[in-house]
């Protein structure tokens, strides 16, 4: 039982799908705890999870609907879009239009999406962000499979004696599933985990093995493995013969010498036989993957390769074992069970298959199915730059950020005449081109489903009312439905009407010949369907919920009912070209992709509160460039600025920069600038970990940092990134010239420099420190040089949080490091308790040897754990020094 007036619901971010229990209080604040009773989480939450409550605030909000940069009522809109569609259809057929949605929209907002493009205006041009996520996972699975089938489930990881993460960062990206993965191995520590990533992430720390494979060399490593099963009689050959078919051609065809291994993988001969023999002899194995397999040219291969590996070993659908693919948005699952991408129908049912159309065809009623598959989401935009596309619907998503070649994006959304942008926010990267704005309902507002990445639906539950105009998704669709003359199809009076139409969609005339079939839910009722416990599929009618694993006994969703062995060959690796290094780009552990909402916690702003790139030490001597230098990325004719992060953990030759700042909270720093949109030519997916960029030093006159309490906006700088803090905002700025200062601290602090309350100036070094107070409190304090500014970040943002009653304590505003009275907590390392590394560090000096001792000192580390990777380095780092 849960209190009243507490609501179950589940998390918007990622797509381990935990559940969350969200209690309103008195004073507007919403308090968050994990659910539990929900079979993903068990009770846990990660960083971001419990920050939830900070994101709800309405600063920023679209809370009316905008047409050509008017708010207009409703109806004005709504009659807006259906005649804008309405009449590019009728003047240039239904291809003239797409919608770009996204794998965070509820289930029932993506069916309705969908049904309209495809059964109604008549065209598939509707693609999704889950393109750049994990559409080569489902082509993958496609090919192999039959179907776009996730095997196993999340106890397979607890059940494992080895677990394989490929290409994922899972303990900052998946942290709760991680979590239940380390408990495991910590109630069975023989349980190996193995992680392959060029990068030696915080995962890789907790790994027993880590493989710094070479970008791209994954097919070659599974290939390779292949071999080797081979060469061990390891094969499962009952598996292989009565379930399977193409195995000898998969074989000969993934033939590679020892010598070819190495050189493709970057790998020893000796790293690839512990993990060989590992992978060999152990046979409760899970091979989890994620970006770094999908996001490249040979993304589906990559899959593939993994997948043949568990074929051959039989290692598939049994407690323990099978390929994993890690689905990174809280919905991707749910928009693939829609049918939400260009080449597929829905009910994961094919656009191909003459059978699958005709009964989506009269389930609808449609009258003008889709006739052949639509333009996925690069080729969409190209479209839209030729002009060929001439009205887009984008909901959900952000692309001028997240889509590759950020110019050609610009010039595609300028170039069209129609731009319908549905989104929480009101103003992103995006919506400035947006010709029409729809105010959508966001988490604890909006009401529907989600499917995590283990097949586990569960509820997204309102607990907050609706803000402004604004409304949910689905409604902004099925009212355009409706004016565009469609009244039949889209009069849905609730959330629960669309789900008990997909469900019996899913139902409809299946028995057991397609994976996806919730038709158990076919006749749900409002009251059920508002109470329902998040449950796995397949769950069809009058069937008892039996299976939770596919294909132990084969059964494929091939004709022949056999999985397909694909041959993987190894594709030709381009060099980076001279002086170029390789740009690998992914997350960071507080922040969820383009910022809009994590970008709201002053908590998760503080882990990581500036855009960065990682470069290898070796290429930073190479080039001059010091730790927080500020680094010039360059692409052809692009440019971005990005604060230098001089690491061991990064292979000569490569940087790594995080995807997720923009031109809201930041300068020049969106790496999609960087990044080219090669494809896979299987799945369409752009190659988002494979940038080319060459890399020098910035040079910059001035340096500085700020905190104040208000957002500067409009910062005059070649260089700034902000970010929000308890009470205010920290900023970080640079420029090519010392004249922009006064115009700069205008921007930052509203008044003039020489109205400063204390005031410290070098001349020599080129150096000012400036503070203004509001009675005994800070309002803005300055610091700018020639160089990089020497300021404690942490202990100056926590100054705006003290009383300076005592005007000599003012005096250490300027000099911007902390009495003995006051110490330095350092950069934040646990979000959850705001311990600082200057914390953990001296209660590494005073004894504590393990994380779980820091935990007791500080309680670092024992809420949402998701700091443990970085708690256990640094207490490593500290022991490494004594030793010395
Ligand atoms: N904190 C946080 N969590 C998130 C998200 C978020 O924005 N923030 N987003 C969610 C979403 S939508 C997704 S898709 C997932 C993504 O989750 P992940 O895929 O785990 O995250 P990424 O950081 O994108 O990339 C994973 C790793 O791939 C590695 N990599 C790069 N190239 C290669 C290669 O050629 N081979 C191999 N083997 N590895 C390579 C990178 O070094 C990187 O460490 O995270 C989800 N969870
Ligand atoms: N270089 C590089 N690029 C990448 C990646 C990478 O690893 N490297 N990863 C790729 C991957 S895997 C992904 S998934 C994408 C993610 O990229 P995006 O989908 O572009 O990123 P988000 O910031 O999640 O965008 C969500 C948008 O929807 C809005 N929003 C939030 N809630 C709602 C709602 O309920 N309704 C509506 N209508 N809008 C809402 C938000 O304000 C925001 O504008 O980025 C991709 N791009
Ligand atoms: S792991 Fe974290 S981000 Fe992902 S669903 Fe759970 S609480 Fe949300
Ligand atoms: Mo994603």
């Amino acid at each position: 039982m849960v209190d009243s007036g507490t609501i179950r619901t589940t998390c918007p971010y990622c797509g381990v799908g935990c559940g969350v229990l969200a209690t309103p209080q008195q004073n507007g604040h919403v308090s968050i705890e994990g659910d539990p009773g929900h079979p993903a989480n068990y009770g846990r939450l990660c960083s971001k999870g419990n920050a939830l409550g900070e994101t709800l605030g309405l600063d920023g909000r679209l809370l009316y609907p905008e047409v050509d940069g008017k708010t207009v009522g409703w109806d004005q809109a709504l009659d807006h879009v259906a005649h804008k569609l309405n009449t590019t259809i009728q003047k240039h057929g239904p291809d003239s239009v797409g919608f770009y949605l996204s794998g965070q929209m509820l289930t029932e907002d993506y069916y309705i999406a969908n049904k309209l493009m495809k059964g109604f205006i008549g065209s598939a041009n509707v693609d999704t962000n889950s393109r750049l996520c994990m559409s080569s996972t489902v082509a993958g699975h496609k090919r192999a499979f039959g179907a776009d089938t996730v095997p196993g489930n999340y106890e397979d990881l607890e059940h494992a004696d080895l677990v394989v993460l490929v290409g994922s960062n899972m303990t900052w990206c998946h942290p709760v599933l991680f979590q239940r993965l380390m408990a495991a191995k910590e109630q069975r520590p023989g349980l190996n985990i193995v992680v392959i990533d060029p990068r030696r992430t915080k995962t890789a720390e907790l790994a027993n093995l880590h493989l710094p494979i070479k970008p791209d060399g994954d097919v070659a490593l599974f290939n390779g493995l292949l071999q080797r099963i081979v060469a061990s009689q390891m094969v499962d050959t009952n598996y292989v013969g009565d379930h399977t078919t193409g195995f000898a051609a998969a074989v000969n065809a993934t033939q590679i010498s020892q010598k070819e291994l190495i050189k493709q993988t970057g790998l020893s001969a000796a790293q690839l036989d512990e993990f060989y023999s590992l992978f060999v002899n152990t046979e409760k194995v899970v091979t989890c993957f994620s970006q770094g397999v999908n996001q490249s040219t040979s993304g589906t291969d990559k899959v593939n390769a993994i997948i043949n590996c568990h074929l051959a070993t039989g290692r598939i659908g049994r407690k323990g074992m099978g390929p994993f693919s890690l689905t990174g948005q809280p919905n991707a699952m749910g928009g693939r069970e829609v049918g939400g991408l260009a080449n597929m129908l829905a009910a994961h049912m094919d656009m191909e298959n003459q059978e699958h159309r005709t009964l989506v065809q009269e389930f609808w009623g449609a009258p003008n199915l889709a006739p052949k598959p639509g333009l996925k989401a690069v080729e969409l935009f190209r479209a839209l730059k030729t002009g060929k596309i001439k009205a887009l619907w984008i909901m959900g998503t952000n692309p001028m950020v997240s889509l590759p070649e950020t110019e050609n994006v610009a010039k595609a959304l300028a170039n069209c005449p129609t731009v319908i942008v549905s989104d929480i926010m009101a103003d992103t990267a995006t919506s400035q081109f947006a010709t029409v704005k729809l105010p959508a309902l966001g988490w604890g507002e909006k009401s529907g489903t989600v499917t995590n990445s283990e097949r586990r639906v569960s509820r997204q539950r309102a607990f907050l009312p609706a803000p402004g105009e604004a409304r949910p998704d689905w409604w902004h669709v099925a009212e355009v439905g409706k004016k565009m003359g469609f009244v039949d199809a889209f009069s849905f009076k609730s959330a629960a009407e669309i789900f008990a139409e997909h469900a019996a969609l899913s139902g409809h005339k299946n028995d057991g010949k397609r994976d996806f079939d919730i038709g158990a839910y076919a006749d749900v009722s409002e009251a059920a369907y508002d109470a329902l416990s998040p449950f796995q599929w397949p769950q069809p009618k009058n069937a008892e919920p039996s299976i939770t694993r596919f294909f132990a006994n084969g059964s494929f969703y091939t004709k022949d009912k056999r999985a397909n062995f694909v041959p993987t060959r190894l594709q030709s690796q381009t060099k980076p070209g001279r002086g170029k290094q390789v740009l690998n780009t992914g997350r960071v552990r507080d922040h969820w992709h383009t910022m809009t909402r994590t970008g709201k916690s002053p908590t998760l702003s503080g882990h990581i509160a500036e855009p960065y790139c990682e470069i290898a030490r070796s290429d930073a001597s190479r080039l001059g460039i010091e730790s927080a230098d500020l680094v010039l990325l360059r692409s052809g004719r692009t440019e971005i600025i990005l604060r230098a992060l001089i690491s061991d953990k990064i292979q000569t030759g490569h940087v790594f920069a995080p995807m997720h700042w923009s031109s809201n909270l930041s300068s020049l720093t969106s790496v999609n600038a960087m990044v080219k949109a090669d494809l896979d030519p299987h799945s369409g997916q752009p190659a988002l970990k494979s940038g080319r960029v060459t890399l020098e030093r910035a040079r910059m006159a001035i340096f500085g940092f700020a905190v104040t309490r208000h957002e500067p906006m409009d910062l005059p700088t070649a260089y700034w990134a902000k970010a929000i803090t308890k009470s205010g905002w920290r900023i970080e700025f640079a420029h090519n010239s010392a004249r922009a200062l006064p115009n700069l601290v205008k921007a930052i602090a509203n008044t003039d420099v020489d109205t400063a309350d204390v005031a410290f100036h070098a001349p020599k070094e080129n150096q000012q420190r400036l503070a203004w107070f509001d009675g005994a409190h800070l309002r803005t304090a300055i610091y700018f040089g020639a160089e990089p500014v020497a300021v404690s970040r942490d202990w100056a943002v926590a100054q705006l949080d003290a009383t300076f009653d005592d005007p000599t304590r003012r005096y250490r505003m300027v000099a911007g490091r902390p009495g003995k009275d006051m110490p330095d907590p350092g950069p934040i390392v646990c979000s959850c308790f705001s311990v600082g590394a200057n914390q953990i560090l001296e209660a590494a000096d005073n004894g504590c040897r393990s994380v779980a001792e820091i935990g007791q000192k500080l309680s670092a580390g024992t809420n949402c754990g998701s700091c443990k990777a970085e708690i256990a380095e640094l207490i490593h780092e500290r022991a490494l020094l004594a030793a010395e």
